[in-house]
């Protein structure tokens, strides 16, 4: 409950601090894309997300949540029958060797199924820790839209773009916000199957080679 107390004042202090120089006016007017109740602009000092009104994916709007980056893994699946395997993992992708160009880093997963059947349903939870500063922020995403064929492999990517595939991300994250190295853990799960994880560790940003 404390907890609670603190961090909606958290919020509010973000939001009394913007107000600052500005008329009430114009603050009213500001774009709440996902109009969760936090402006964009206050989204972006919260580090929370402005095109999902409920950031980590645990049920909590993010004006309600006490720790709206970081959800616990809800997911419950005790069995043991491999049905899926992680073939790739990827946290940062400089450089395009097909358009020959840089690209944006994101999380990428190629699953690939060897089950015997077809799969869906698949949930996702993945954690980002900062390695210098130790913080840490949990995201659990379900891939509704993820249907896999027997013996075909999806790449799964964590981008914010349209597409097959594609899912949501936070644009605030210490992912894109931190320019320390950072270490993800990731957890795949379809029911029925035995959940997959796996670790990918992004570099310190800055000048880099490509991959
Ligand atoms: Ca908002
Ligand atoms: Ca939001
Ligand atoms: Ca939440």
């Amino acid at each position: 409950m404390r907890y609670q107390i603190r961090s909606m004042s958290i919020v509010f202090t973000v939001i009394v601090i913007l107000l600052i120089g500005h008329p009430v006016s114009s603050f009213a007017g500001q774009t709440d894309s996902d109009k969760d109740g936090i402006p964009d602009m206050a989204e972006q000092v919260l580090g929370t997300n402005p095109n999902n009104p409920d950031t980590d994916g645990d049920g909590i709007g993010d004006v309600a949540d006490t720790a709206p980056v970081f959800a616990k893994n809800p997911i419950v699946n005790t069995s043991t029958q491999k049905g899926f395997k992680i073939v790739k993992a990827l946290a940062e992708n400089n450089f395009d060797p097909v358009a020959k160009k840089d690209t944006n880093d994101h999380l990428e997963i190629t699953l690939k199924n060897i089950s015997g059947a077809d799969l869906s349903g698949f949930e996702c939870y993945y954690t980002i820790r900062d390695i210098k500063t130790n913080k840490q922020e949990g995201y659990f995403v379900k891939l509704s839209t993820l249907v896999m064929k027997n013996n075909q492999s999806a790449t799964v990517h964590f981008d914010n773009k349209k597409g097959l595939n594609h899912f949501g991300e936070n644009e605030n994250s210490i992912y894109h916000r931190s320019e320390n190295a950072k270490l993800f853990k990731l957890m795949m799960s379809v029911p029925g199957y035995a959940p997959v994880t796996v670790q990918i560790k992004k570099d310190k940003g800055g000048t880099e080679e490509a991959d």
